[in-house]
Parts: structure tokens; sequence; C-alpha cells
């Protein structure tokens, strides 16, 4: 017998894989987790036919030859498979998109790249054997893709999730049904939630980082809590958000963290108390606590442990050009144009920032013909000047607010700097929000 299956507690992707793995491999058979992870319930309940799963029970006495594993390479996820496997001795394959050196299911041969989604890479090899899909089968494929790369914004997106998501498209993949799968608030329990969560709530700013805080007792476990948090998150925008869920009966506490910035590592942060995930998103589940006791112990854990957030000082630009107040607009100009720039800091006798004149200033004197009046008489007079303290947050609202392409940094009445929109939109590719 040859068998394939994904990790327990199946995702889309996971689903979408596996559709995948029926038509490269038509020999073997897929078998189902006997969890279906909360966001996955609706696609799983509606194309369970397609599917035409074996349980992990029916492996039992079985001799399996072959097994292709999809979406993980973690032997804790597929152990409720292997479990079931006795005296077989398969080969086995593994199709991933994790990190796959860190692939711990022995004598497996593993497969598969870093791409948004495992879809897209059997996808890759769908396309590559020129392979037909039905409707339905590219409708799960695509959910797998969109649920994995946040439809397709995520950082983990290739070229290759692009490719086989119009592939699918071509293939009659309805996205009016994936919208439908993507939708994760589904149980009126998670809307309860949702609504308590928005009482509690508290927004505070550590190490210039905007963080937000929720504790929430809980009567019972409640599922797709994940979901719920991640609404909240989108709602709210801070750059990382930790929501503590404590069931007192069960003395249960979860702790389900995103973050939106590469400097709050969740992973890293969670890792000390046994648990984990990734960079953006991870999570802890902690038995026999004290809830509130520990709610206020991990707020002390974060004040010592986040890392400061970048500052204006951090990107802006050092050596600025500047220009005399009395010297002339002609002068300015040609300044300007020599530069390659689109407004200087005006400086007055002091070395004082006086005043900053843009090619709009410039402009107007033009068509007055007063090029040869100083700088003074045409620059603006109310300059928005900041410090280099600044967070990143509060520069873009700065720069919005006021609408301005170019932030003077003065410390001490000396400039020392200039933010400008280049600067900004250089730092959010770079470091994506720092
Ligand atoms: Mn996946």
């Amino acid at each position: 017998m040859k068998v394939a299956f994904g990790h327990s507690n199946m995702d889309m992707d996971c689903l979408g894989s596996l559709i995948l793995v029926k038509k490269l491999f038509p020999d073997y058979r897929l078998v189902k987790s006997n969890l279906i992870h909360p966001a996955a319930r609706k696609l799983y309940t509606l194309y369970q036919d397609y599917f035409d799963f074996l349980t992990p029970q029916d492996l039992q006495g079985e001799t399996i030859e072959n097994i292709i594993i999809v979406d993980t390479c973690t032997a804790a996820r597929v152990k409720e498979y292997f479990s079931h496997i006795k005296h077989s001795d398969p080969k086995i394959q593994i199709f991933d998109h994790h990190n796959l050196e860190q692939c711990d299911i022995l004598g497996a041969a593993v497969e598969g790249g870093p791409y948004g989604a495992t879809v897209s890479y059997l996808g890759k090899l769908i396309m590559e054997r020129g392979i037909f899909l039905r409707a339905e089968e590219a409708t799960i494929a695509l959910a797998g893709i969109y649920a994995d790369t946040g439809r397709l914004i995520y950082e983990n997106v290739r070229r290759e999730d692009f490719e086989v998501s119009a592939y699918l498209v071509d293939m009659g993949a309805s996205l009016r049904l994936v919208k439908s799968f993507l939708e994760t608030i589904i149980e009126d329990d998670q809307i309860l939630v949702l609504n308590q969560l928005f009482l509690v709530i508290s927004p505070s700013v550590i190490q210039g980082h905007r963080i937000l805080l929720s504790y929430l007792e809980l009567d019972d476990q409640v599922s797709g809590l994940a979901a719920v948090v991640e609404k909240v998150m989108d709602i709210e925008n801070p750059d990382a958000y930790f929501a503590f869920f404590f069931i007192p009966k069960k003395k249960t506490l979860l702790l389900i963290a995103r973050s939106q910035k590469t400097r709050i590592d969740l992973h890293e942060l969670l890792y000390v108390y046994g648990g984990g995930g990734h960079q953006f998103a991870a999570s802890v589940k902690l038995t026999n606590q004290d809830g509130p006791g520990f709610y206020q112990h991990f707020l002390a854990y974060l004040e010592r442990s986040l890392k400061p957030a970048i500052r204006a000082r951090d990107i802006m630009t050092r050596n600025v050009h500047t220009i005399r107040d009395d010297a002339t607009l002609l002068e300015a100009a040609l300044f300007l144009e020599e530069n390659d720039l689109t407004g200087v800091p005006v400086l007055d006798a002091q070395g004082t920032v006086s005043g900053f004149l843009s090619l709009r200033d410039i402009m107007k004197g033009r068509k007055a013909s007063q090029m040869h009046s100083p700088v003074k008489a045409y620059m603006t007079r109310n300059v928005i000047i900041s410090d280099g303290q600044l967070t990143m947050r509060e520069v873009e609202r700065i720069f919005y607010k006021h609408h301005i392409a170019h932030l003077p940094i003065v410390e001490a009445g000396k400039l020392v700097g200039i933010v400008t929109h280049w600067d900004y939109l250089q730092y959010s590719r770079r470091f994506f929000s720092q």
C-alpha cells in the first residue's frame, strides 16, 4: 500500500497539497488527520468526497511500502499516522516549504523549497507535466496558497506562488469560493471573544514599539482563537499583539502572539517558555498556571527582552545639504539641480534651521521674476523639525499630517540629519517595519 498524508491538524495548504499529490501520484491513498484545523474546516467539510480519505486507524495491520508526507518535515507532527504503521519499512518522500534542513523524519527524501506554500511546489510539478485539474481541485489548491501567503502578500511569497496561482485560475479555481474559505471568524463563540477582547485590550509603548496586550479569562476552550487575535491585529495595527487567555478551571494559559516587525521575533521570545512558531506568529500553552501572575511576569520579561525600535536617527541621511538664507533663488535653483534635490533646509547666519526651501517655493519666485531675491523671502518659515528619537510610526504620521517630504532632524540646536520619503521607503523595503 502507498499512502500520502500531511501534518496533524490539517490546514488548507495541507489539503491543497494532498489534492495535488493525488493527481501526481494516482496510486497513493490519502490519509486524513484526526484533527482538522478550524480555518480549514469549511473547505474540508464541503470537499471531503474529493479526497476519499482513509483514517490513521485504517493503516493498522497494513503493509506500507511508500509514504508521501506534505507540508511538514517534523516527526512530531506526523506521529498520529506512524503510531498505526507497524511491521513496515516504507520509503518516505517529503514535499514541504518549511525549513527543510531541520527535517527530523529519519531516512526521508526531502523535496521542496522556500515557497509561500507547499501547494506551489507541487503545482510547479503539475504545470511541468501539463496535468489538467478540475475546477474543484484548482479551488482547493488555490485556497492553500492564499491561506499560507496571506493572499500572496506575506514575505514568504515567491514568484512561483503567483505562477501556480495563475495556473490554478486558468484551471477554473473559484476566487469567490476561496475567499469564503479564508473567512476565519465563523463561530459564534469566536465573535463573542472578539467583542470581549475589544473591551480589555490595552495599548502600550515598550522600547518604542506599539504593543497591544490583553488578558481574558474563558470558561472553556474556544477553537479558532488565533483567527480572532489576527482580526484584532488587522483592525488595531499594532507592532505586536500578545493575547493571554486563561481558563481558571483548567489552570491553562494560552498566549497567542502576532508581530509585524522583524525586530520583534516572537519565536525567540516564546521559545523560553517552551512555545514557538515563527518570527511573526507564535504561541505557547502553559498548564498549572496562575493566570494574572504569569501575565505580570511576562510584562516584565517583555520590557527586558524587546530590542529597541528603529528611530529617525537610525535611518536619517547624515550629510545634509543646506543653503544659507541670504543665497539667491537662482543660486538655490542651481544648487538643488546639481545635487538632484527637491528641497533643502535653510540655515541662518548662526547655522540654525530657519526655514525650508522646496522646488515649489522657487517656482513661485520664478513666476514673479524674483530669482535674484534672497532665499529667506520665499522659503517656508514654519518648518516641521524633529529630534532623532522619533519612531518610524511617528515619522510616518508627520509625513501624512503635514504633507511634507523632508523632515530635518535637529539636536541641541544643530541640524544633524534629514529623513525624506526616500529614506523611509528604503527602510520599509529593507527592514519591513523594524
Ligand atoms: Mn504550509
